[in-house]
């Protein structure tokens, strides 16, 4: 998907700070951060948003929770608390639309959101 920025990121054509890849799953800082530590987790198949996640492609977002569980180890959130957020559709406020989970932690978190 050449217009998608997400992809231009998984392709390397626009620069992001990785903390971690592999051959499914690219996680980067969020240009915008909302917290001490928030991380997008994409998958790196263009899947437009959560409404696309089928029994076909499933098993990637199984994946991609494990490797948040490591992300929030080794960016020392794991016992603080962190939350996981999908944006869905535009009454969510999705903006990019390539499925990303975004991971926030570092500090209290307000609930419900806004
Ligand atoms: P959402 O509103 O849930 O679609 O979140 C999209 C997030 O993506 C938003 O927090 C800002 C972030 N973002 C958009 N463009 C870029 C970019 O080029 N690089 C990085 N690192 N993050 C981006």
């Amino acid at each position: 998907m050449e217009n998608c920025i997400f992809c231009r990121i998984v392709e390397k054509q626009i620069p992001s700070k990785i903390v971690y890849e592999d051959e499914n799953v690219l996680a980067f800082h969020d240009i915008d951060s909302k917290a001490p530590v928030h991380i997008l987790i994409i998958p790196k198949e263009h899947i437009p948003s959560l409404n696309d996640v089928n029994q076909q492609n499933s098993q990637v977002i199984a994946h991609i929770f494990s490797v948040i569980v490591q992300i929030a180890e080794n960016l020392g959130v794991k016992d603080s608390g962190y939350r996981v957020v999908t944006n869905c559709g535009s009454d969510a406020g999705q903006s990019v639309n390539h499925l990303h989970f975004h991971v926030l932690g570092g500090r209290s978190l307000t609930w419900p959101p806004g």
